[in-house]
Parts: C-alpha cells; structure tokens; sequence
C-alpha cells in the first residue's frame, strides 16, 4: 500500500500535493518551517525539521512511509543530501522532482559565480543600485560591500537587524514580468544577483533584466548526491504507480 512522503516548500511541490491528492494517494506533505504562513496543501501537513538523517529515517519507519518524493529547491541541498542518505538506510526509494535550471538566452548578460561569497565579489568596486533576490539566509557577504544601494526581498518581514543598511520588499512570489520591470525602472536596479532556482516562480526578474539591458549575477546550483530524478509531476506520479490526469 503507497504512502508518500513530499519533501515540499515548492510551487513544484504543490503541483505535485494537489495531484496525489486528486489521486487518491496516502500522503504527508512536508515543510522546513521556514516561513510564517505557508501556503495550505490539500495533504496532511507537518511543519519543521526531521532531526538530521536520523530523524528522517525514523520518521520514514514510524510513519511506514513506502515513497519518499524530494520536491524541495535546487539550493535546499541540506535536505535533499538528508534524503538520499535516510532512504538508502531505510531502504525506502526517493525520487526527485527537480526543476532544469534556467539557461542564457540571447542579450542575457549573466555572470556565473559558485556560490553567494564570490557573487559579492563579482559587484563593481563603484556604489551601484542592487537587488539581492536571494531571500534572507545568505545575504551576510554582501556587508562587505557596503559602498552599494541595496534592494533585498522577503517572504516575511526581517524579524532581526540586516547585516547592512537595505531596503526589503516583503513578498512571496511567484512575480510577474510586468511587476519586475517596474520595480527595476522605479528603483533605478543596475545589478541583479540571483540563484538559479529555474522554474516559473522566480524566472520573471530574468526576463526583465534581459529587457533592461541589466547584468545579472547568477549563483549556479549546489552539487547534490546522485538520485532518480524527474522534471514532471506526470513522471512522479508514473513512478508511484498512478496515472495522472494530466494525460500522458
Ligand atoms: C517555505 C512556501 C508557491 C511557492 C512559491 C518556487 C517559486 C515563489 C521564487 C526572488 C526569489 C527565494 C526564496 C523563492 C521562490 C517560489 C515558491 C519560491 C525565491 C516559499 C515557501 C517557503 C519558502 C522558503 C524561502 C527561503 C528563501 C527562498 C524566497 C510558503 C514562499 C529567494 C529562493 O525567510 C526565509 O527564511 C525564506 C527562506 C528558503 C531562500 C533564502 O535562503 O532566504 N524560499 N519560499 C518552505 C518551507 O518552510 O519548507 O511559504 O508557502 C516557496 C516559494 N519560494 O506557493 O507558489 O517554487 O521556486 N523563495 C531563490 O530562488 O533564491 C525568491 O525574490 O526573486
Ligand atoms: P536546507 O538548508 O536544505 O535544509 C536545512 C534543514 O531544514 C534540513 O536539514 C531540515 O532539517 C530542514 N528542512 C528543509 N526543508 C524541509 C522540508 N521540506 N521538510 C522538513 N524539513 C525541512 O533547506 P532550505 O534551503 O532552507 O529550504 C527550506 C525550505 O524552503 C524547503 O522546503 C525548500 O523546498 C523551500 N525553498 C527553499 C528555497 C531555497 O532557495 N533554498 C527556495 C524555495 C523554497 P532537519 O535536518 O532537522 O531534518
């Protein structure tokens, strides 16, 4: 008897939850907690950590969970790296429903960095207007470049002070091109640093720094361990044995 387990916080995520849940399917759907108010699932719901690997894999056995599906985020790599760890010891198959990252298009101006340290360093040395759409964990190397005006955004508000003077848009997405453009052009944005999440939800301020002619600085994605992946809520659903009606 199936009984899923959805590591979710994703638009993706939540594609997936209303799917299974059209199915049929016994599932628990899974958030870290992150934010004040996550969107409802139409899947019982169960909110903070599982206690590392161990923690994982003994909720996998207490909840006699025989599908575990990763529907994180690409930077959610904590996570995911759990979740292959406590499937191979519980011995329960995990798949990962993994969005391609987004790719540079033509008159995008885009440059690669590893990870949020070295997309700090790769800002200009002259004061310039800049918009971190990075969230709010991993903003601290940018106080090392004080000299820029900085534009962050938020889910929720800040609750402790930032580590450098900022102006925080609080919303949780998904935006749109329209809204984008005119925060950009309002705000006078000359630099863009973003992750490459891929997907829809956050892909407009790539569009709209295309149009502006604006550079973008794009953290490309953690390295993650080696799992059975799928790019459509339609293979998961094949995997777990269930047709969808979404056709195919
Ligand atoms: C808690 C669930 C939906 C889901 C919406 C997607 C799209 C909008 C784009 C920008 C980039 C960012 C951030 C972002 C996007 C979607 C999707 C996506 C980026 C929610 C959600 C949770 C989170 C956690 C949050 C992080 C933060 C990252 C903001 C819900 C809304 C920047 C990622 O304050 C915090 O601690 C926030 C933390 C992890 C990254 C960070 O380090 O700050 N997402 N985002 C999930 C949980 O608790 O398990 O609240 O309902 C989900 C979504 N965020 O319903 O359509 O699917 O990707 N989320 C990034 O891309 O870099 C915003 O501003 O342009
Ligand atoms: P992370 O750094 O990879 O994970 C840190 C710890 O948070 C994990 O080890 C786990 O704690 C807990 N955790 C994370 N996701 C969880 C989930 N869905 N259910 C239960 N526990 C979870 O995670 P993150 O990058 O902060 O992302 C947190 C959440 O936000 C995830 O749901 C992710 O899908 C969503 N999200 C993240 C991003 C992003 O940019 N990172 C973007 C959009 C949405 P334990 O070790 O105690 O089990």
């Amino acid at each position: 008897m199936t009984r899923a387990l959805i590591l979710g916080g994703t638009a993706d995520a939540s594609l997936l939850a209303a799917e299974i849940a059209r199915a049929g399917v016994d599932a628990v759907y899974s958030y870290g907690g992150r934010t004040r108010a996550p969107a409802d699932q139409p899947l019982p719901t169960r909110i903070g950590g599982f206690g590392g690997v161990s923690g994982l894999a003994d909720y996998i056995r207490r909840e006699a969970i025989t599908h575990v599906i990763d529907a994180t985020h690409p930077f959610a790599a904590e996570m995911s790296r759990n979740a292959v760890a406590a499937c191979a010891e519980a011995g329960t198959p995990l798949i990962a429903l993994e969005r391609a990252p987004w790719t540079r298009a033509t008159g995008d101006h885009w440059i690669e960095t590893r990870d949020v340290n070295a997309a700090a360093a790769a800002l200009p040395e002259a004061p310039a207007n800049v918009f971190l759409a990075i969230g709010r964990q991993h903003i601290a190397p940018f106080a090392s470049r004080p000299q820029h005006a900085y534009t962050l955004r938020f889910v929720d508000p800040p609750e402790a002070p930032l580590p450098f003077a900022a102006d925080v848009i609080v919303s949780r997405g998904p935006f749109t091109l329209e809204g984008e453009l005119v925060m950009m052009r309002t705000r006078g944005i000359a630099w863009i640093v973003a992750r490459n999440s891929g997907g829809e939800g956050a892909r407009a301020k790539i569009d709209a720094a295309r149009m502006l002619g604006l550079p973008v600085i794009m953290i490309s994605r953690p390295q993650l361990p080696e799992r059975l992946r799928a790019e459509s809520v339609t293979e998961v659903m094949q995997w777990l044995g269930h047709r969808t009606c979404l056709g195919a």
